[in-house]
């Protein structure tokens, strides 16, 4: 017997409907990219043949979420599914109260409006988009407390996503604990590239918060990505379980916004979770405002069943082992054609490092959004910007030029195969090859807000 034989891993789950994919010329999506103002936002999903755009509401769901679908209560209020995610949400999540809203920034505006008021300052482990711009729109400013590490693609530090506590302690010396009405931190940090936030982090930000009356608001999004590292990485949880985990990160904060498209495996769905009543009450209050009745907040009963069922799945062992798997698979290929990436890698994509790969080009001529551009040429495979023009624009209109301008391989759970890897991997190398003859981009339509998502540029020449 051969004793020295590997033992591979695979996917826990086999396939029972498939989803055929186009391909597509290099003229065709010449044609193609061009119309779309060359943001791979706006290109028809015909027109892609690996959609790396997102993981949100991308995922595959199982057949017992689908059976679930079936099992809808469609009443307007009090549906049996609202009862059960409440429960899920209790027992897994251990969280007290559940508003649901139709996807994550819904749970944003609400939870900003009531805690935010003109003049505050939300400090928190980087920024993300939606979540940012919401804090802003209630008059609030928002501070990054993350590690320094974080925005240096090239640390191998295991846990970027942690918080610079004295840059916390920092912000409080000189604005008051009154000004800050919680610290906002995600776990598996977006914007840094998937990167986890430790259990001991975690832990001495709740001690400090403690002893200034401060709140910490969990963006829960990836959470259960988090705990995978942290049972990889930490001292003390290689032998716990995700759902263990994923418990007591959520039990150092005192309420989160979730967007259940990316972790709980649904093409659509979110909430806000709290622990404090008085929060709860006027949440309960205001969602009917913006979303619908606080037994639905914008989702079908069958929506929240498949949550409910998504959430169970999500903090799985072996699930989360073969998910993260995948994005590592994928960045070690990318490594092994000297991609620049994001290290560690990240838990839902591959954060390719546009400054390195592309450094003729300026931050003013989006070395982002033109890798996405030539990647998408190459392929067909449809990835997505994460740098300046992700950054927006500050109150007084000045640009944010952040220090990480990248492009995201975001890989949607459950959805693609390892050949599937093999070829992206091999595009983005095919490109890296031919880096010198890139061109970079000017913008020449801005919308006001999240301009990322339908801004349109034309090519230098
Ligand atoms: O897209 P929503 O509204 O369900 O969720 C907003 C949102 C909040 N927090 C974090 C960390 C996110 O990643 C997030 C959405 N992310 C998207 C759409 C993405 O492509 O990453």
């Amino acid at each position: 017997m051969n004793n020295n034989i590997k033992r591979s891993w695979a996917e826990p789950y086999k396939m029972k409907m498939v989803e055929l994919l186009k391909m597509t010329t290099p003229a065709h999506r010449k044609k193609a990219l061009a119309e779309a103002g060359y943001n791979t936002f706006l290109l028809r999903s015909e027109d892609v043949y690996i959609d790396l755009l997102t993981d949100s509401g991308t995922s595959a769901m199982s057949d017992q979420q689908w059976a679930g679908m079936m099992t809808g209560d469609e009443a307007y209020a009090g549906s049996r599914n609202y009862y059960h995610l409440e429960e899920v949400v209790r027992t897994i999540y251990g969280y007290k109260y559940l508003i649901p809203t139709h996807q994550g920034r819904g749970a944003e505006n609400i939870l900003s409006k009531i805690l935010i008021k003109k003049g505050d300052i939300i400090p928190g482990n980087m920024y993300f988009t939606t979540t940012r711009l919401h804090q802003e729109l209630a008059g609030g400013k928002f501070e990054d407390i993350i590690i320094d590490e974080a925005h240096d693609s090239e640390s191998e530090f295991p846990f970027k996503g942690n918080v610079d506590l004295n840059k916390l302690e920092k912000l409080i010396n000189k604005y008051g604990a009154k000004k800050i009405p919680y610290v906002s931190i995600a776990t598996s940090v977006n914007m840094a590239g998937g990167q986890p936030i430790s259990m001991k982090n975690l832990k001495e930000l709740r001690a400090l918060t403690k002893k200034h009356g401060i709140r910490i608001i969990h963006d829960m999004t990836r959470v259960a990505e988090n705990a995978y590292f942290i049972q990889q990485r930490e001292k003390g949880y290689e032998h716990k379980s995700i759902k263990q985990i994923v418990l007591e990160i959520n039990s150092y904060t005192d309420g989160a916004t979730m967007s259940a498209k990316k972790d709980a495996l649904v093409n659509i769905g979110g909430f806000l979770a709290v622990n404090e009543w008085d929060v709860f009450e006027e949440a309960r209050n205001m969602v009917v405002v913006y979303e619908g009745l606080h037994t639905y907040g914008g989702l079908a009963g069958r929506d929240m069943e498949a949550m409910a069922i998504g959430i169970g799945e999500s903090v799985n062992d072996d699930h989360i082992k073969a998910r993260v798997g995948q994005v590592i698979y994928l960045g070690e290929r990318m490594i092994d054609y000297g991609v620049p990436i994001v290290k560690p890698i990240g838990g839902h994509g591959i954060f390719v490092d546009a400054k390195k790969f592309l450094p003729h080009i300026p931050q003013d001529n989006f070395p982002a959004q033109t890798l996405a551009s030539e990647i998408y040429l190459d392929s067909g495979v449809r990835t997505m910007e994460r740098g300046i023009v992700s950054a927006g624009r500050k109150a007084n209109g000045e640009n944010y030029y952040p220090k990480l301008e990248l492009v995201r391989f975001t890989i949607p759970r459950r959805v693609y195969t390892q050949a599937h890897m093999d070829v992206i991997a091999e595009s983005a190398g095919r490109v890296y090859e031919k880096r010198n003859k890139v061109k970079g981009l000017k913008m020449v339509y801005e919308p006001k807000y999240l301009r990322f998502f339908q801004a349109k540029f034309e090519k230098l020449s």
